[in-house]
């Protein structure tokens, strides 16, 4: 049997024509914000895409299928589905197989982008090295993808729930190049400043696009990530947010929330904490980068 990836009208025409074709993640509309946010988002995030030139597909797996590029029906029933499984590396094949639904991580989001061709990604915030992982070994499976899979993923940086230090140290030791643009600083998903310098910094989406293909040139595995800043007017300061991180972590730990509920709840604490701000300066971080995606990905077919 043959694997069959379902592309939605629009990704047709353009992978037809040669066009560019953003990839986006799913997690973050099941699990990483709530309805009716997470629908509008993303609507928002695919309308986007398409306003900077080029074709949002959203992926996703629906009763064992494959999707690359989502019809607006099935994008508004799995923003309202619950149950649905968060979707890594490790889990597609059994989802897959059992005719299930799940949504799908960065992780995830790469392998299928790959599979169906596409290029260029972009989501909110990956996965990383959560605190305390010298003692959980919680370390998202997203780095190990962005080490292996050739796929350009633009990103507001790690969350700030997250060990950045360690996160950077793990994305260095498995060849991953992080690349601020724009700036020096490593961007801190809510914030523009993480406080640590970026390995590497690029200006333009031209010269994002020939890393990503001199990589391949290389003949080097993997892909890049692209750490895009907040836009200034939507970022939360360090000092209103560091508390209130400091609290969701001590109760996801008193609550003893493991594996992959850890970012979920911690997410959903942050953004009541936050009386919802934490969510209306993901909204705008997504949407920049869409922006910048739709822009690599329009370089990348170019010759
Ligand atoms: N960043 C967000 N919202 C999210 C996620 C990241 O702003 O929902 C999701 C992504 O799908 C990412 C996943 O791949 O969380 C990481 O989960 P974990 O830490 O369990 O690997
Ligand atoms: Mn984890």
């Amino acid at each position: 049997m043959t694997l069959k990836i379902h592309l939605s009208q629009e990704v047709q025409t353009a992978q037809a024509d040669g066009a560019p074709i953003v990839a986006l993640e799913s997690t973050i509309i099941t699990h990483g914000m709530p309805f009716p946010q997470n629908l509008e988002t993303a609507q928002a995030v695919e309308q986007t895409v398409r306003d900077a030139g080029a074709t949002p597909a959203t992926i996703a797996v629906i009763n064992g299928n494959l999707h690359a590029g989502l019809e607006p029906d099935q994008l508004e029933q799995l923003a309202q589905a619950t149950s649905v499984a968060k979707l890594s590396r490790a889990d597609l094949a059994v989802c897959l197989a059992q005719g299930n639904t799940g949504a799908t991580t960065v992780a995830a989001t790469m392998i299928i982008a790959h599979l169906a061709g596409i290029d260029v990604f972009a989501t909110g915030g990956i996965g990383g090295v959560h605190r305390g992982a010298e003692h959980s070994f919680d370390i998202s499976a997203d780095l190990q993808e962005l080490a292996q899979t050739p796929v350009t993923v633009v990103a507001a940086g790690a969350k700030a729930i997250l060990d950045l230090n360690k996160t950077m140290e793990v994305l260095e030791t498995l060849g991953v190049p992080v690349i601020a643009f724009g700036q020096n600083q490593l961007p801190a998903f809510w914030s523009q400043d993480a406080g640590l310098a970026a390995p590497l910094r690029l200006d333009s989406a031209a010269d994002i696009a020939a890393a990503h293909r001199m990589r391949a040139d290389l003949g080097l595995p993997g892909g890049q990530l692209i750490a895009n800043p907040i836009p200034k007017e939507a970022e939360i300061s360090k000092s209103i947010l560091d508390p209130i991180i400091a609290k969701a972590l001590a109760e996801a730990e008193s609550q003893n929330i493991t594996a992959k509920a850890v970012t979920p709840f911690l997410l959903n604490r942050i953004f009541e904490l936050t009386d919802g701000k934490s969510l209306d300066a993901n909204i705008a971080l997504v949407l920049n980068n869409a922006r910048l995606a739709a822009e690599i990905a329009t370089e990348l077919t170019k010759n």
